[in-house]
């Protein structure tokens, strides 16, 4: 396909990834681009059901998001992916399957201590107390990308500038 691309999303829980992709995508739209956005609610409760959040369940959830990324990629559709994606190998090798440049990796680098006191979903509260295992930056690594095409300070601008830097560097 001529215009597909893979804009990536890589975070920690409640670093604004999720707000920040939809926010993208209404842009997007908004400008006439054909989109698909990738996340949570529409594939760890369909294609992704079967998987945990261990690391190796993890590292399989991200192949097949990056699989299923680059099919709508080649039908020449503009695809957003927000997952934590917290292994860097896991997001080189879904970076492998793209052509050079059309694989956008955008960190949102919200600190964690920020993202904690956020905790939309009281998820951090619980990963504190034990309740639920292998919490990404509690109880799990996060290892953030080195070279990300796009690094977003979460908690150092609104999501209106936020959208703005992101914009620019996707189309
Ligand atoms: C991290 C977890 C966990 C654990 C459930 N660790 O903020 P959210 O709630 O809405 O998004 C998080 C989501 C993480 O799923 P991903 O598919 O993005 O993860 S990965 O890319 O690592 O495969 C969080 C919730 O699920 N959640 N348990 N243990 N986040």
């Amino acid at each position: 396909g001529h215009a597909g691309k893979c804009v990536w999303f890589t975070g920690l829980s409640g670093s604004g990834k999720s707000s920040l992709a939809n926010a993208l995508e209404v842009e997007l739209n908004r400008r006439g681009y054909h989109t698909m956005l990738l996340d949570g609610d529409n594939i760890r409760h369909g294609l992704c059901k079967d998987l945990g959040m261990g690391e190796a369940d993890r590292t399989e959830n991200i192949r097949r998001v990056g699989e299923v990324a680059r099919l709508f990629a080649e039908a020449g559709i503009i695809v957003i992916t927000a997952f934590i994606s917290p292994f860097r190998a896991d997001r080189d090798a879904a970076r492998a399957l793209f052509d050079e440049g059309d694989f956008i990796e955008v960190h949102v680098d919200t600190p964690l201590d920020i993202c904690e006191q956020r905790d939309p979903k009281g998820l951090y509260q619980k990963a504190r107390e034990g309740r639920i295992a292998d919490f990404t930056g509690i109880s799990s690594p996060y290892e953030a990308p080195p070279q990300a095409e796009v690094t977003l300070k979460g908690a150092e601008h609104g999501q209106q500038e936020l959208l703005a830097q992101l914009i620019k560097r996707v189309i």
